[in-house]
């Protein structure tokens, strides 16, 4: 009878024992298939990102109108396609519009930027070296040899310029000159980790000297009817033998928009900017005749623009 009891006591044992693990691998099991199905999920997504990003890369190396960049700053790079290059400047197309890796649409510009002059170039910059986010920097063409830079980045799903202003009223508040293809100086020069861009201009040593003749004079006057005197002195300007680079405007990115550096904010920044390139001047050391200069061709191609 003893020996019965004992054995029942072992069999109840065993039998609690047993439900007690099936029990635990009912409620552990679960837990580890779904970890296991998340490793599997996080893997495909992985793979996903990784080849779409490769497919990306591959088609920006031949379209100059794609940059593959990371504009909302959550570590995974998105595909920017400027639609005005892809498709016309019709006046629909929005100048930029961005995707995610899941082809979802993340941004675009806004209505207002829908014109914008012939594209040269589009790449990237990082406006605050402590943001993930990435920006784009687009060169226009503008009068002869002139060029813009216009800066954008991705806020809230649109795209905005980051102009020099805080509250642009239109493109020009935005659109940052440079006297030559690519002769916009951006970088961060005074290593706060806040972009500094530099228009850059020329010092005209032998600024109103230069003889056009009457031929030219004449066909300027045809050409640019009220606006001829200044064309003409312009003309002169550009046949006149250039001097050395000018540091004529910088602006530094405060995080909102490209502040514009007046005063010992100025010096201390142009004097950085000699330092490192010795070819070039600050804009008060330049003669007043080199600045009036300066000024005259700079107003003359903005009211070109305002046409
Ligand atoms: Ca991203
Ligand atoms: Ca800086």
């Amino acid at each position: 009878m003893r020996k019965l009891k004992t054995r029942l006591k072992k069999t109840t044992l065993l039998f609690a024992i047993v439900v007690l693990i099936i029990g635990m691998g009912s409620f552990i099991y679960p837990k580890y298939k779904l970890k296991q199905e998340q490793k599997v999920e996080k893997q495909r997504q992985e793979k996903l990102i990784e080849e779409t990003v490769l497919q990306w890369e591959l088609e920006a190396e031949l379209n100059e109108d794609m940059l593959v960049i990371d504009v909302d700053g959550d570590g995974i790079k998105d595909n920017v396609t400027s639609m005005i290059m892809r498709w016309g400047n019709d006046g629909e197309n929005p100048l930029l519009s961005a995707i995610n890796y899941k082809k979802e649409k993340i941004g675009v510009t806004p209505d207002w930027l829908n014109s914008t002059p012939a594209m040269i170039s589009m790449r990237k910059a990082k406006l605050d070296s402590n943001n993930p986010k990435e920006s784009v920097v687009m060169e226009f063409l503008e009068g002869t040899h002139q060029s813009s830079t216009l800066f954008l980045k991705l806020d809230d799903g649109m795209f905005m310029p980051v102009c020099f202003v805080s509250e642009p009223n239109d493109p020009y508040d935005c659109l940052f000159n440079a006297i030559e293809i690519g002769g916009l100086m951006v970088e961060d020069l005074n290593e706060d980790g806040n972009l500094d861009v530099v228009e850059i201009d020329y010092e005209y040593p032998q600024a109103g000297r230069a003889e056009l003749g009457s031929k030219i004079e004449n066909t300027i006057d045809e050409v640019f009817g009220e606006v001829a005197e200044a064309a003409k002195r312009v003309a002169q300007q550009e046949q006149s033998e250039r001097g050395r680079r000018v540091a004529w405007n910088i602006y530094s990115y405060n995080g909102n928009y490209f502040e514009p550096q007046l005063g010992d904010d100025y010096t201390s920044l142009a004097l950085r900017l000699v330092n490192k390139y010795p070819d070039i001047m600050k804009k008060t050391d330049m003669s007043q005749e080199s600045i009036e200069y300066v000024e005259l061709s700079r107003g003359f191609w903005s009211h070109k623009y305002d046409e």
